[in-house]
């Protein structure tokens, strides 16, 4: 995948004004799109569907999809038959379900992104001891695309090492969460911002203020 600016838009806010007023704002920097539960939730999957008509973007669902092989299948299928391009899937349920995901998203000529370690602080406590391993199962089962944290980059570059150069890692954390989107993209590929953006006074400064910080 290749992300203009390097920046993805985590689109977590729940009226449909609101999201088109930010994208309206924003997309001249952007193409690509995180959608999550929170607007899923709040306006129904064919939000999705919506967006990628009005807009030339592409759409990253972030569903963590977490179940059993079949269940999984059957979320991946639905949610990318609504025109995302790619799922976020979580790592610790093992290689079966996350191979289920995999197939599908490979049956439809789409991706998914395999969740290794999470940016906020309790990740620490379950996923960290786990997550070069999570890590290690996608590099096994040739996942191409991995969801890394910009919170902790001594984990992020651990990570890298374990995923190699030539996969492609998204980071969430950069600005509300404390994390930094240049340091972030020593290691990342792309840095994943919402709040920092959508509840700005000016969402399009606040972007352009994100996209000079990487370039100074
Ligand atoms: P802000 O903290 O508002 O910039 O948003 C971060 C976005 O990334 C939210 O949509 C989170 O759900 C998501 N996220 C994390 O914050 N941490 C993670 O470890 C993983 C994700 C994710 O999978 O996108």
């Amino acid at each position: 995948m290749n992300v203009k600016n390097q920046i993805i838009l985590a689109l977590d806010v729940e009226e449909k004004n609101k999201a088109y007023e930010i994208l309206d704002q924003t997309t001249e920097y952007l193409d690509t799109i995180k959608i999550g539960y929170p607007i899923t939730l709040a306006l129904g999957p064919s939000i999705i569907t919506s967006i990628k008509e009005e807009y030339d973007v592409k759409i990253i669902a972030d569903f963590k999809v977490a179940d059993i092989d079949a269940t999984n299948e059957k979320i991946v299928k639905t949610t990318l038959n609504y025109g995302a391009d790619a799922i976020i899937v979580h790592g610790f349920t093992g290689d079966d379900s996350v191979l289920a995901c995999k197939n599908m998203a490979e049956k439809l000529d789409k991706e998914i992104f395999l969740l290794t370690e999470m940016s906020h602080p309790g990740a620490d406590k379950f996923l960290k001891p786990v997550s070069l391993d999570i890590a290690q199962m996608g590099v096994d089962l040739g996942i191409k695309n991995y969801v890394a944290p910009a919170t902790k980059i001594d984990r992020l570059k651990k990570i890298r090492e374990v995923v190699g150069k030539d996969s492609f890692i998204i980071s969430p954390g950069v600005g509300f969460q404390g994390g930094n989107a240049k340091d972030t993209l020593q290691y990342s590929n792309a840095a994943i911002v919402g709040r920092s953006i959508y509840n700005a006074s000016n969402p399009k400064k606040a972007l352009e203020e994100i996209i000079e910080s990487i370039k100074v």
